[in-house]
Parts: structure tokens; C-alpha cells; sequence
């Protein structure tokens, strides 16, 4: 063949490439034909300090990475999420990332990026889905393995009968559904252990201090709140003090992020225990993403380093505190 026909035909080739824009394995990125890659991010929203820390981690994180970040805050509805992906799918971006407000319902709409050739990163959350080819790659924490953590503090440092308040996390969330699950794993080596009123607060603080007041009224000997998030264990806090009560004495609270507010209330004694979730998570979803619009192989699961902390271990790890 001619090397001018040759010539002519990767022309074409090329051109077909470049207009058909869109991300997908493989693409060198630059949906705007700049070079640079576009992530369209949606987040849950903005109800709690964790919350707050990812939001800076993602969008700083791009800025360093160079990756134009298209952001929506969906205000905690999976409505808004589905729209916001709609709408990245139809600018065309390189990659698609998200925390999925709720576990499930999510199979059309990444059904829908992936012919379209846009990968998607779940990002903090997950989705419950048998198709795993809907998404690249997860990256979080092991929720279940947080509430094995706190369990297991409390199985530690209690002794005889126990009565659990729970203040569960936003209802169909991950965080929520499986720090229930570790929880409940561990302690039923305590039989006298006892979950006695089980609630959502939605992480919220507003919704913690809702739902600990009913519990307070409607439930006889409090011993312990375990709450899936610093926020409404905070919230628990303003609660219990209205009652009249010693929050971290009359009632032991161990929760779940080590934010700053709830480091602040364990190093002053009012939280007994927290279980690090740690939110920095936009460096590494960068990094990720850069290798996903790349058409690189990534581990289908990415989870992050985590700890748990004391009320001294939190008096030490409180001026070095980033969020
Ligand atoms: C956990 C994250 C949870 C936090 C809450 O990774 O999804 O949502 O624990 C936040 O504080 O609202």
C-alpha cells in the first residue's frame, strides 16, 4: 500500500480519536484537547467535619495533580448524584469519580459512563452492585473493620451488663451498614452486652443530639452510645448534658472519624474512645485517576492506613492535627 494512502488513513484515525473526546482506558486524557485531564467529582455533600477534610483533600489534591476538577455537592440526595454524573457524561470528562451517597442504585447511570468510555473511581463510599466492571476501582476504608475496632473496645473495657444506644450513620450508606455490622460482630462475644435503641442521626450533629434526646426519655440505663461518626456523637454530647449527665463518665460515647471537634471532646474526657476514618483521600484518588484515563491496570480496591485513638494518644496527636 501507497505510503500516501498509509499516511492518509492514520490521519483519519487520529481525527476520529481526537473528536471523539470522552476519557476511557486508553485515552491519554484531555478531553478538552489540552492534554489535561477533567475529573467530574460528586460528593455526598457537606454534614459533617469528615466530610468538610475530604472536600479540601480531592480539591486541593487536583490542584497539585493539574487535573481540572469539575465538583458538585449533592446535598446528601442520590438524586443529585445521578444528575451530576449525567451531566459530567455529557461534558465529555476523562474520569468520573464519587462517595455514593447510599449503597445501592447506581447500576444504570454507570452502565450509561461506561458506553459512554468514561471510567469511574468509587471514592470513601461504596456501592453494592454485581456487575464490578461498572467501576475501576474503590478507594476507602474498611467499614466493617471500623466497627470491629470499636467493638472491641467496648468488650475490652466493660465488664458485666452493658446497654448500647446506637446512633447509626445516614440509612443504605456503606459506613452506616457495615460499621453496624463489625460492631455487632465483636460484641456478640458479650452476650451481656446489649444494642437496646438503634437510630440514623444522617452524621449529622444536629441529628445525633435529635435522636440521643428521644433515646434519653425513652430508654432506661444508658451505658454506653456508640455512634457511627464524631458529629452526632457530638451532638450526643449536647444531649446528655441537658439531661443533667457527665458525657465519657455517666455515659461512655466511642465514635467513629477523629476530626478535631471529636479529638477536642476526647482529650477533654467526654468521648471515651474514636476510631480514625480518615478522609485524605485526594492525593491518592489523583494518582488513580491519572493511571485509569491512562488505560493503566489499578487494584480493584484501595484501602487506606487508619488508626484508633485514647484520650491521651488524642492530647499528643491534636497540635499535629490536620483536620
Ligand atoms: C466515611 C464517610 C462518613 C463519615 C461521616 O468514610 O463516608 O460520612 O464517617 C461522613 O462523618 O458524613
Amino acid at each position: 500500500m501507497s505510503k500516501k494512502i498509509t499516511a492518509a488513513i492514520g490521519a483519519v484515525l487520529l481525527a476520529a480519536l481526537a473528536a471523539c473526546g470522552g476519557g476511557g482506558a486508553g485515552a491519554a486524557g484531555g478531553s478538552q484537547g489540552d492534554g489535561k485531564i477533567t475529573m467530574g467529582f460528586s460528593q455526598v455533600g457537606a454534614e459533617s467535619g469528615w466530610r468538610t477534610a475530604n472536600t479540601k483533600s480531592v480539591q486541593d489534591a487536583a490542584k497539585s495533580a493539574g487535573i481540572e476538577l469539575q465538583f458538585s455537592d449533592a446535598q446528601q440526595k442520590q438524586e443529585n448524584q445521578l444528575k451530576a454524573i449525567r451531566s459530567f457524561i455529557q461534558q465529555k470528562v476523562d474520569v468520573i469519580a464519587f462517595s455514593p451517597v447510599v449503597e445501592t442504585g447506581w447500576d444504570a447511570v454507570l452502565l450509561e459512563a461506561k458506553r459512554a468510555g468514561i471510567p469511574v473511581i468509587l471514592t470513601d463510599r461504596a456501592i453494592d452492585s454485581d456487575d464490578t466492571s461498572l467501576y475501576a476501582t474503590f478507594l476507602g476504608s474498611d467499614f466493617v473493620e471500623e466497627g470491629r475496632k470499636a467493638g472491641k473496645w467496648l468488650v475490652d473495657n466493660t465488664q458485666g451488663a452493658v446497654n448500647v444506644v446506637e446512633l447509626q450513620g445516614t440509612t443504605g450508606a456503606a459506613p452506616a451498614i457495615d460499621r453496624k455490622e463489625g460492631f455487632e460482630e465483636v460484641i456478640a462475644a458479650r452476650p451481656d452486652i446489649k444494642v437496646v435503641a438503634t437510630q440514623s442521626g444522617d452524621f449529622t450533629r444536629a441529628g445525633g443530639k435529635q435522636v440521643m434526646e428521644a433515646f434519653l426519655k425513652s430508654t432506661p440505663d444508658i451505658d454506653v452510645v456508640y455512634a457511627h461518626n464524631d458529629d452526632m456523637g457530638l451532638g450526643a454530647i449536647e444531649a446528655i448534658k441537658a439531661a443533667g449527665k457527665k458525657p465519657g463518665v455517666d455515659i461512655k460515647i466511642i465514635t467513629v472519624d477523629a476530626v478535631k471537634d471529636g479529638m477536642q471532646a476526647l482529650a477533654n474526657g467526654e468521648i471515651n474512645f474514636i476510631v480514625e476514618c480518615n478522609p485524605l483521600l485526594g492525593d491518592q484518588l489523583m494518582d488513580l485517576a491519572k493511571k485509569v484515563v491512562a488505560g493503566q491496570e489499578v487494584p480493584k480496591r484501595v484501602v487506606t492506613e487508619e488508626t484508633t485513638f485514647t484520650p491521651e494518644q488524642a492530647k499528643a496527636a491534636l497540635p499535629e492535627r490536620q483536620y
